[in-house]
């Protein structure tokens, strides 16, 4: 098979991506390792920017979001107990919007089968050769049969432990990673949310967030250590702990009922630099990945195809190479500054015992000065509801 352009992944940034190259008219096929189904099976982010928002709009997909999405203002904070509400919409005149990754795959993946888009799932063995030379391939074996594509491009679509940042010479690439010896263990449940917007909760027991998937599914986390087994975690032993980390009103509120999904996802921070060789370029997680606490992984994947996708249509449509040139560096600029942003924020809100009485003294003192200050609270607005550029 020979296309213009091969996508590695069908998570959120490859089905963009695609869905981007299609209405341009540009040749694209998805090579995916899972099934549909599987890809759907993961729970993961629930927090859109107002840019990604519109991005699915603009390619067709935001009926149902419309719909069944829930636009939120502002979040609350809580510190020890002590309640903060950040105002997006009075700060910075944005909001952002509830609508679960696994909806917005959904549409993605509904999309695509009503035009008949190419997607190969349960490729097994994907393989990436002649990266730096004129025409790269892709090998793969589906049912047993091997299979090669010969492409123009190929878009590293393929989360952190894909095959396509794995195939660059480890001379070609720098990585750069902080690892957090906690993670979040998560819970979702078909419960009313305890608040009508999320609540990101720092204690010293740990991190919590109450989020929600809608008006009667509900997502909550709690920090918990690395060496945490979600075996020993009953639903019983979670809400007691979740309470406890939440002001006591909001706990006494707190619908509990048998988890539908629980799971442990450990927390990192990391970024690739470039995020090309050859003719081959990441998107996603499979070029940077961010702590959750800033509700930022999906919408970084949304906005990476977005500035590929414009560069490869000018390649073909303007025969110019000026967006391939600058999209590495113009996605990594973009980068750090989520990346400095989902530090932050977690640094703010989860317990960090080296750090002693004193690192707890200063993330107070950061509380109280976002509490009296308008400008730091429109920072916080300014970069959870999604930096312009
Ligand atoms: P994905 O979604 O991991 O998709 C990559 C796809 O590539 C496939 N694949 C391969 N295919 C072919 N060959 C191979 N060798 C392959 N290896 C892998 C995989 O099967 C998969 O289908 O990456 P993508 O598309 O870059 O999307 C990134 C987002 O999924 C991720 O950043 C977010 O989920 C992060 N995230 C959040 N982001 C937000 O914007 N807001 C949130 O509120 C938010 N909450 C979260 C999150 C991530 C979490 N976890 C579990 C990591 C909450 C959690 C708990
Ligand atoms: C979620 O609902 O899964 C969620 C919301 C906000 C975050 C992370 C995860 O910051």
């Amino acid at each position: 098979m020979r296309v213009q352009v091969a996508i590695i992944g069908a998570g959120p940034a490859g089905l963009t991506l695609g869905r981007l190259l299609e209405r341009a008219g540009v040749d694209a096929v998805i090579i995916e390792r899972r099934s549909a189904e599987y890809v759907l099976g993961r729970i993961r982010a629930g927090v859109l920017e107002q840019s990604s928002v519109d991005l699915l709009e603009a390619i067709g997909v935001g009926g149902r979001m419309r719909q069944e999405g829930i636009p939120h203002d502002g979040v609350e904070l809580s510190f020890d107990g002590d309640m903060l509400r950040i105002v997006f919409q009075d700060l910075v005149g944005r909001k952002v919007m509830i609508y679960g990754q696994t909806e917005v795959t959904r549409d993605l993946m509904d999309a695509r089968a009503a035009t008949g888009a190419r997607t190969i799932y349960e490729a097994e063995n994907v393989s990436l050769h002649d990266l730096d030379g004129a025409s790269p391939k892709v090998r793969y074996v589906k049912d047993g049969v091997s299979h090669e594509i010969s492409c123009d491009f190929i878009a590293g679509c393929d989360g952190s432990h894909g095959i396509s940042r794995a195939s660059i010479p480890e001379s070609a690439i720098q990585t750069f990673e902080r690892i957090y010896r906690f993670g979040w263990l998560g819970v979702l449940v078909d419960k009313p949310p305890v608040a009508d917007e999320l609540i990101y909760a720092h204690h010293e027991r740990g991190f919590a967030l109450c989020s929600m998937r809608s008006h009667t599914r509900s997502r909550y986390y709690i920090q918990v250590g690395t060496e945490e087994k979600v075996e020993e975690w009953s639903d019983d032993r979670f809400w007691d702990e979740l309470r406890a980390r939440l002001n006591p009103d909001v706990a006494e509120r707190l619908q509990t009922g048998k988890s539908i999904e629980k799971s442990i996802a450990p927390l990192r921070s990391f970024v690739a630099e470039p995020l090309r060789f050859g003719r081959l370029f990441l998107a996603g997680d499979a070029a940077h990945i961010v702590p959750p606490t800033g509700a930022k992984g999906l919408n970084m994947a949304l906005q990476d195809v977005r500035v590929l996708a414009e560069a490869l249509v000018e390649h073909y449509t303007e025969r110019s190479n000026a967006g391939i040139d600058t999209y590495s560096a113009r996605v990594l600029n973009r980068t750090w500054k989520t990346e400095r942003f989902s530090w932050w924020m977690t640094s703010l809100l989860h317990t960090f015992p080296e750090t002693g009485p004193f690192g707890r003294r200063i993330q107070r003192a950061e509380f109280d000065y976002l509490a009296a200050s308008r400008i730091a609270q429109q920072s916080l607005a300014e970069n959870y509801t999604g930096l312009e550029t």
